[in-house]
């Protein structure tokens, strides 16, 4: 066992650059055998068999051939790197700067910079003092030895962005720049789980950037039960919002909705790494939590908590094996690959509470890049035909490789079966018309709800609901 018992201090980064030489790639990936891991029930980390990462002969992790290294940004409060289930073979490292020479070696704006910025402080040191970036990097790429937890992804660098103080505040400049700063210095894919309300442009115009360079970004939908639109980089449609499910699936209560919503992931009693000296839950306002209590191990060293702020991470833990599977798939294969293979919950097909569904690292990690299926009812017009009004029913219906679309109509709030109602077609629509029913086919009900469902040539089939009200 290795403990490394050291204070808060920046002095054993330079043996950093020592460490970081060892980085060489993962081999072939059998499932981590960390006592968290390897449990279940009551403090375990339960959201990791739930995505699709178990001990199991089908486990994505076993899909996973050759792991090659991947550097991930991780835009938060910044990283306790003395945690012993943290190994800094899974931190990212500046090649081009020299450690504590006082000079920008490599010429990026930044000084000494070797693992990150700090950009609360303006300095080289990310030490975390609240909690949230360890417990987040934990979730991603916590260390694979055998104790506390194992993280997603073993080949995972972490670039570490202080953006966020110690009572969990920031400033939407910090995001922004951060976000270049990901950019500028290789990160693949940058975790976000902070945000709030109103988008500066400065934040649009880091985003703007991150897509041009290919990166992708993973941001948290938020905790309060709210409608997304207007939450700043997280209703963006370039990025992947994700929202919390529950141990039923479900998504939790207070998990932000809309169409903004890209993917759930598991986001309550999650456990992960605690950053030494604190205590995360003590610092929310509002929360009735007992000092302290979330802290899960003999050694205190781990803790529990819920909030899409841990839904996020296990997405982007998920998006950066598929690159260290892969590493030549883009960020707009990452996107398709992770919301065309989730899990379809609550509302049949793509729905405002979980998007595409629940994450599935399992059936991400076999997808085709290339396979998609949409089905999206946007509205329906009425239009004076030769053969009296027909009803238009407007979306988007395509697939890579589309078998056919058909929309189907059942009377009432909740029918109990659907029959036929526009004519099958075989081209794709993309925000047009994809079926056509005789507004005479409505008569006995004055509710309805119309089903377009899009059929893959594999099999697949999505749909997309719509409840038309008459009159
Ligand atoms: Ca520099
Ligand atoms: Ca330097
Ligand atoms: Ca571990
Ligand atoms: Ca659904």
């Amino acid at each position: 066992m290795r403990y490394r018992d050291l204070p808060a201090s920046f002095r054993c980064l330079p043996i950093l650059a020592v460490f970081a030489s060892f980085s060489a790639q993962v081999l072939a990936l059998d499932p981590p055998a960390d006592p968290l891991f390897t449990k279940t029930g009551n403090e375990s980390q339960w959201h990791l068999p739930a995505v699709g990462l178990d001990a199991g002969a089908k486990s994505g992790w076993r899909t996973v051939r050759k792991a090659e290294p991947v550097t991930v940004a991780v835009i938060d409060s910044g990283l306790d790197w003395n945690h012993r289930d943290f190994d800094w073979n899974n931190l990212w490292h500046n090649d081009g700067e020299i450690a504590d020479n006082g000079i920008d070696d490599d010429g990026n704006g930044y000084v000494d910079d070797m693992i990150g910025y700090n950009f609360i402080g303006h300095n080289n040191k990310p030490w975390d003092h609240d909690g949230h970036g360890t417990f987040v990097a934990g979730l991603i790429a916590g260390s694979w030895n055998s104790e506390g937890i194992a993280g997603i992804n073993p080949a995972a660098r972490i670039m570490v962005l202080k953006a966020l103080n110690s009572f969990g505040h920031t400033r939407a400049s910090y995001i922004a720049e951060a976000i270049t700063y990901a950019v500028d210095n290789g990160a693949r894919i940058i975790n976000i789980s902070v945000g709030g309300e109103g988008l500066i442009s400065m934040q649009k115009k880091a985003v703007d950037y991150a897509v041009s360079k290919g990166a992708l970004i993973i941001i948290a939908a938020g905790n309060e039960g709210k409608e997304l639109a207007g939450f700043g980089i997280a209703a963006l449609p370039e990025v992947i919002t994700v929202g919390a499910s529950d141990h039923d699936n479900r998504r939790v209560a207070f998990s932000n909705f809309g169409p903004e919503v890209d993917l759930l992931a598991p986001g309550i009693d999650i456990v992960s790494l605690r950053a030494r000296y604190t205590d995360t839950l003590r610092d929310i306002p509002d929360t009735p939590y007992q000092p302290s209590s979330a802290y899960v191990g003999g050694d205190r060293r781990y803790y529990m908590a819920g909030g899409t702020s841990f839904s996020a991470p296990i997405v982007t833990g998920i998006a950066s094996l598929l690159l260290s599977h892969d590493p030549s798939l883009s960020a707009a294969d990452l996107k398709r690959m992770l919301l065309n293979s989730a899990r379809d919950i609550e509302t049949p097909g793509r729905d405002n509470l979980s998007g595409a569904g629940l994450v599935d690292a399992q059936a991400a990690l076999l997808a085709s890049p290339a396979f998609f299926v949409d089905a999206m009812i946007s509205g329906v017009t009425v239009e004076q035909g030769s053969d009296g009004p027909m009803v238009k029913v407007l979306g988007t219906a395509d697939a890579d490789q589309l078998a056919s679309i058909r929309v189907e109509m059942g009377a009432g709030e909740k029918p109990e079966s659907f029959s036929k109602g526009s004519a099958p077609i075989s081209d794709s629509v993309v925000d047009g018309v994809v079926g056509t029913i005789p507004a005479a086919s409505f008569a006995g009900s004055g509710v309805w709800v119309l089903r377009l469902v899009v059929e893959h040539r594999n099999g697949t089939v999505r749909e997309a609901r719509f409840r038309l009200q008459l009159g």
